[in-house]
């Protein structure tokens, strides 16, 4: 699984999100709105939960600024405390969620990203077993997954998540969504940061 973004590809977000642009480096436009949150609140977004999971405890999921690529700039991103509604050892252990959207394409080839983030800060707990597994979904499809596995405190963890995928013309729902196998409280947090949906020119 590709991850990490090259230099090239952060010097040009560095730009763009300077540049309060966020698009391609070619002048494309995100697909979406406020792709990048940087409305401050979640406009444009949808926030949803797994069938026994929570995006956190009173407050979350909320906008912070943080630096979630890690170019060294910290922007607003979205934050979420994943994990379990109901503490569950059996069944789908793995739930949390998350946010989704809807944007309209035409057929062709989409290119999308997604910067993901996570932190974990406890005085009691050296480190935690799962800072969360992000997925990126298309249309309910998994097109891609970054899984963060255990993290220690005082750390943060990053990655992208990439894809391209053919589209009809039409509207779609682009999805990310963060699950743990353990209850939310005192969990580590998630960011997310620049969704950016580019349509491949013909
Ligand atoms: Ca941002
Ligand atoms: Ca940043």
């Amino acid at each position: 699984m590709k991850y990490s973004c090259s230099k090239k590809v952060r010097w040009f977000l560095a730009v763009a999100i300077f540049a309060g642009l966020v698009g391609a480096d070619d002048g494309r436009a995100n697909l979406l709105e406020n792709g990048s949150f940087e409305t401050g609140d979640f406009s444009g977004w949808e926030v949803f939960t797994t069938e026994n999971g929570t995006v956190g405890q009173v407050g979350f999921p909320n906008i912070m600024e943080f630096d979630t690529n890690g170019n060294g700039k910290a922007t607003n991103s979205a934050r979420f405390q994943v994990g379990q509604h109901k503490f569950e050892t059996a069944g789908d252990t793995r739930q949390g969620g998350g946010l989704y959207t809807h944007f309209t394409g035409k057929a062709g080839i989409l290119e999308i990203s997604v910067d993901v983030a996570c932190a974990f800060s406890s005085n009691t707990k050296r480190r935690n077993l799962d800072g969360g597994l992000f997925e990126l979904l298309l249309d309910g499809e998994t097109l891609n997954r970054f899984h963060i596995g255990p993290i220690h405190k005082g750390t943060t963890k990053r990655g992208t998540l990439r894809a391209s995928s053919p589209i009809t013309a039409g509207v779609h729902q682009i999805r990310i969504r963060i699950t743990r196998p353990f209850a939310s409280m005192a969990a580590p947090f998630q960011y997310v940061d620049n969704v950016v949906v580019l349509q491949k020119p013909d």
